[in-house]
C-alpha cells in the first residue's frame, strides 16, 4: 500500500465513522413525552415550548418533546399514575390530584392562602417549595419544578355571584382535591370531584351548574361558551408542578437529569408570564366573548365562609406546613 493510498482510506475511514455517529445521534434523539389537560394555546403549552427549546438546546439535540396537550393522555390524577409506572415521560398539572399521592402538598390547597402571586411564587422558589418538592420524590415521582395555573375564579351558568350566599345551592364541579371540596362544602355548594377533560361535556349538559378555574384555563379551554357569570373570586391560589416519571428519571445521567430541571424551570418562567399577562387581558376577552363579570367582589365575605375548612386540613395534618408558610418571609405584610 502506498503511503498516499493509506492517508486517502484513513481520511475515508474518518469521515465514515464521523458520519456514522452523525446519524447515531440524530437515531438516538429520544423523544420525551409531555402531557397536560389544557389546550395547546394555553399557559401550560406555552411552558412546553420553552420547555422543548431549552432542553434541546442543552442537550444539542438528544432528546426531542412531543406534547400532547388537552388531555389526550387522560385526566391529571390518571397522568400522574402513568408516571408511576412509566407510560408517561413527564407531564404538568395543578396540584388537583396530587395530594392524593403527596399529602403534604395538600397545604398550598388551601383557600385564600396567598394574597396574591408575589407571595405564592416566593413560597414555592424558596425552601418550602423545594421541601415539598422533595416530597414529591419521596412518592414514586419526581418534581422537576413548580410552575403555575392561577388563581381560581367562580363560573356559572344560572346567574351572577356577589357573595357566599348567591353561590348557595350551586353544583359546582371541583377538582379531586379534598381540600377544595371542604371549601366549597362550608359555603353550602355542592361540589362534585371530575377530571378536567369531563368538564367541559358536564357543563354543556347541565349536569353540574358551574366550576373554578383560573382566567386562562377559562379562555383557552373555551369554558365561556358554557358559562355566563363569572366572579373574580380569586378564592385559591391553584399551583401547577412539572413532574417526570422515576422511570425516565434513573435512565438519565446526572448531567442530562440537569438539563430536565432547567429546562422544566424555563417552562415555568413562561407560563408564569403567560398567566400574569392573561389575568388582566384575559378578563377583558372574556368580557368581550360575553361572559358578565363581577369583577369587584367582596373577597373577605368568602374568605370567612369557607374559613372552618382548613380543620379539615389540620386535623389530618397538624399545623406546621401551614404555620411555616403563613410565618414565611414571603408572606410579611399581608
Ligand atoms: O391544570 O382540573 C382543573 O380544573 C385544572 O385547573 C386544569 O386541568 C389545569
Amino acid at each position: 500500500m502506498t503511503a498516499r493510498f493509506a492517508r486517502t482510506a484513513l481520511t475515508t475511514a474518518i469521515a465514515g465513522v464521523a458520519l456514522a455517529s452523525t446519524s447515531l445521534t440524530a437515531l438516538a434523539a429520544q423523544t420525551i413525552t409531555v402531557g397536560h389537560t389544557t389546550s395547546d394555546n394555553s399557559h401550560y403549552s406555552v411552558g412546553v415550548d420553552a420547555f422543548k427549546k431549552t432542553l434541546e438546546e442543552l442537550s444539542g439535540g438528544e432528546f426531542t418533546v412531543e406534547e400532547h396537550p388537552s388531555g389526550a393522555l387522560g385526566g391529571e390524577r390518571a397522568m400522574i399514575e402513568g408516571l408511576q409506572i412509566g407510560t408517561i415521560d413527564t407531564v404538568i398539572t395543578s396540584t388537583g390530584p396530587l395530594g392524593n399521592f403527596v399529602p403534604e402538598t395538600y397545604v398550598l390547597d388551601l383557600p385564600f392562602l396567598f394574597a396574591d402571586y408575589d407571595q405564592a411564587r416566593c413560597v414555592l422558589d424558596g425552601e418550602i417549595g423545594q421541601e415539598l418538592l422533595d416530597k414529591v420524590g419521596q412518592n414514586n415521582l419526581v418534581g422537576l419544578a413548580w410552575t403555575e395555573n392561577g388563581f381560581r375564579h367562580l363560573t356559572n351558568s344560572l346567574r351572577d355571584v356577589k357573595t357566599p350566599e348567591d353561590a348557595s345551592g350551586l353544583k359546582i364541579r371541583t377538582m379531586e382535591n379534598q381540600m377544595h371540596m371542604a371549601a366549597f362544602e362550608e359555603m353550602d355548594v355542592h361540589p362534585t370531584p371530575m377530571a378536567f377533560p369531563e368538564l367541559f361535556t358536564a357543563l354543556q349538559q347541565g349536569t353540574v351548574d358551574g366550576q373554578e378555574n383560573p382566567v386562562s384555563v377559562i379562555l383557552t379551554s373555551n369554558l365561556w361558551e358554557v358559562q355566563d357569570h363569572m366572579t373574580l373570586t380569586g378564592h385559591v391560589y391553584s399551583p401547577a408542578v412539572m413532574l417526570a416519571s422515576p422511570v425516565l428519571w434513573n435512565s438519565l445521567s446526572e448531567e442530562q437529569q440537569g438539563w430536565f430541571t432547567q429546562a422544566a424551570k424555563a417552562g415555568a418562567e413562561a407560563t408564569r408570564a403567560e398567566v400574569s399577562r392573561l389575568e388582566t387581558e384575559g378578563v377583558k376577552e372574556l368580557k368581550d366573548k360575553g361572559m358578565t363579570v363581577v369583577e369587584n367582589v367582596d373577597k373577605s365575605q368568602f374568605q370567612d365562609a369557607v374559613e372552618p375548612s382548613y380543620s379539615v386540613y389540620t386535623d389530618q395534618y397538624g399545623s406546621e406546613m401551614l404555620d411555616k408558610i403563613r410565618n414565611s418571609e414571603c408572606l410579611a405584610g399581608s
